[in-house]
C-alpha cells in the first residue's frame, strides 16, 4: 500500500513555531530563490564566478541585507526572520548565503555596533540597498582560528593611522567598496573602516577552490594604507570586538545551512521515488528509508534548535557558547545530510545536475569557517569543564 508522502519539516509542525510576518519572509526569499538564483546555480559554481553586484542589489531590494541590524535603512526585523532568510538563501547556495552573512553581520554589523555617527551615516543606508558591498578582514595567513595572533598593525603618525599587514580568505574581498580590518595596535586589537580605493590597498581572488565556488573569496593586502582617525571604529576594544560580530554570522549559520539539508533531503526524496532499482521504487526499500529516517531526525532537530536559539536571541539571552552549539551540530549534520542524499542519488549524485555535491563541497567550508568545528567543541568543552584548552 503507498501513502502520499509527508514534507520532512512537517513531522516537526516546524511551520507552526513561526510568525505570519516570517513565513512571509520565507516566501519572498523563496521567490528570489527559484526566478533569479536557483536557473543559475550549477553555471556560477561550475565557471566559479558570481555577479556579486547584481545579486547585492537584488538583495539589497529584497530587504535582506542587515535586515536584523535598527535604523540606517534596515528593516529592524527578529533573528528568526532573519535566521528564515538565510535558511532559505542557503538552500540555493552556501556562497550566497556567505556574501548576505559577511555584508550584513559582519561587515555592517562592525559598523552599526562599533562605529561613530558619521561612518554609520556613511555606509550603512548604501550597504543595505546592496550599492556598496562590505567584507570583514580578520583572519590571516598564519592566524585563523587564532585571531589574537594576528600581525596586521596599525600605528599611529600624527591624527592618522598607518596599516600594514594580509589578511587572507576573506569573502567579497575584491569586490568590496569598504573592508572591516582588525588590527594590532597599541592599545590592543582594534577595528578600522578601509575604503576600498585608498592607496596601498589591494584585493586578489584566491583561485582553484572547490568549495563555495559560488562566492569571492580574497587576500587583502595593506601596504603602509594611511587613514584619517576618523576610520578607527571607536566602540571595538580588545578581540570581543571582531568576536561579537562573529557570533551574528554564526547565528545565521545556524539557520542557514538547514536550508542546504533540506534542499537535499526534498531532491531525494523526489528522486527515490521516481528511480526504479530491482523493479521497484528506490524510496521502497528499507535501507532507504532508515537514510530518509535518520537525516529528517537530525533535519528537523536542527531546525528546531536553530528557531529556539533564535528565541533566545530575540529575548537577548543568547550567549556565545549557545551559538557554537548551534553552528558545531547544525553544520556537521547538514554536512552528513547532504553526503548521505548523495548516496541514494547514486552516480547521478556526483554532478551539479542535482545540488548535492554541490552542497557538501560548500559545506566543508562552513565546517572550517566562522570558527572550524574543533573550535566550537572547545568552546564548550571550556564551558563544561571550566577550564581553557586555547590558553
Ligand atoms: P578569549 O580569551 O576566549 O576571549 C577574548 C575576549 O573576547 C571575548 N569573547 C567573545 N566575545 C563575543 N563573542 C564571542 N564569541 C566571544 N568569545 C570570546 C572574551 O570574553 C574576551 O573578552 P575580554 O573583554 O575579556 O577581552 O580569546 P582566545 O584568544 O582564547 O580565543 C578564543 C577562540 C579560539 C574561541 C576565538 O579566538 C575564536 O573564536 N576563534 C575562531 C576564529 C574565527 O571564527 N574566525 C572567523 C573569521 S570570519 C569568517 O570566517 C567569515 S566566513 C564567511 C561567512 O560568514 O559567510
Ligand atoms: P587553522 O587555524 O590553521 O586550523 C587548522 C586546523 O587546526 C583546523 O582543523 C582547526 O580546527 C585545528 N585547530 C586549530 N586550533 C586548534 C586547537 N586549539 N586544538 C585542536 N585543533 C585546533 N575569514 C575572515 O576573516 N573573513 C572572511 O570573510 C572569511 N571568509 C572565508 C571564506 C572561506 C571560503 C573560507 C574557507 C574561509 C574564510 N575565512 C574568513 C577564514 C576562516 O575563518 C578560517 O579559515 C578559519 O577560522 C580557520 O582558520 P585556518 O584556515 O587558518 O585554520
Amino acid at each position: 500500500m503507498t501513502k502520499s508522502p509527508t514534507h520532512p519539516a512537517a513531522l516537526f509542525a516546524v511551520d507552526g513555531l513561526l510568525t505570519d510576518e516570517e513565513r512571509e519572509i520565507r516566501t519572498a526569499v523563496r521567490r528570489l530563490r527559484d526566478r533569479e538564483l536557483s536557473p543559475h546555480l550549477a553555471e556560477w559554481f561550475e565557471e566559479g564566478r558570481i555577479p556579486a553586484r547584481d545579486l547585492a542589489r537584488q538583495f539589497g531590494s529584497l530587504g535582506v541585507l542587515g535586515m536584523h541590524l535598527r535604523g540606517y535603512g534596515c528593516a529592524g526585523l527578529g533573528a528568526v526572520a532573519y535566521g528564515v532568510a538565510c535558511l532559505e538563501l542557503e538552500a540555493a547556495d552556501s556562497g550566497l548565503r556567505s556574501l548576505v552573512s559577511v555584508q550584513g553581520s559582519l561587515a555592517m554589523y562592525a559598523i552599526w555596533k562599533y562605529g561613530s555617527e558619521e561612518q554609520k551615516q556613511e555606509w550603512l543606508p548604501a550597504m543595505a540597498t546592496g550599492e556598496r558591498i562590505g567584507c570583514f578582514g580578520l583572519t590571516e595567513p598564519d592566524f585563523g582560528s587564532d585571531p589574537a595572533r594576528m600581525r596586521t598593525r596599525a600605528r599611529r603618525d600624527g591624527d592618522d593611522w598607518v596599516l600594514d599587514g594580509t589578511k587572507m580568505w576573506i569573502t567579497n574581498g575584491s569586490v568590496a567598496d569598504v573592508a572591516v580590518v582588525w588590527a594590532q595596535t597599541d592599545e590592543g586589537i582594534r577595528g578600522f573602516v578601509v575604503p576600498a580605493g585608498t592607496p596601498g590597498f589591494t584585493a586578489h581572488d584566491i583561485k582553484r577552490k572547490l568549495s563555495l565556488r559560488a562566492s569571492v573569496t580574497s587576500e587583502l593586502v595593506l601596504d603602509g594604507v594611511r587613514l584619517p582617525g576618523s576610520a578607527l571604529l571607536p566602540g571595538a576594544r580588545g578581540l570581543s570586538g571582531p568576536l561579537g560580530c562573529l557570533n551574528e554570522a554564526r547565528f545565521g549559520i545556524v539557520f542557514g545551512v538547514m536550508g542546504a539539508a533540506l534542499d537535499c533531503l526534498e531532491t531525494t526524496i523526489a528522486y527515490a521515488a521516481e528511480r526504479e532499482v530491482f523493479a521497484r521504487p528506490l524510496a521502497s526499500f528499507q535501507l532507504t528509508q532508515q537514510k530518509l529516517a535518520d537525516m529528517t531526525l537530525e533535519l528537523g532537530k536542527g531546525l528546531l534548535l536553530a528557531i529556539h536559539l533564535g528565541r533566545l536571541k530575540e529575548a537577548g539571552t543568547l550567549t556565545s557558547e549557545q551559538v557554537s552549539v548551534g553552528k558545531l551540530n547544525n553544520v556537521r549534520e547538514a554536512l552528513d545530510i547532504a553526503r548521505t542524499c548523495r548516496t541514494i542519488l547514486g552516480a547521478s549524485g556526483v554532478t551539479l545536475e542535482y545540488p548535492m555535491i554541490r552542497h557538501a563541497a560548500n559545506l566543508e567550508s562552513v565546517l572550517t569557517y566562522e570558527g572550524t568545528s574543533e573550535i566550537h567543541t572547545l568552546v564548550i568543552g571550556r564551558a563544561l569543564s571550566g577550564h581553557s584548552a586555547f590558553a
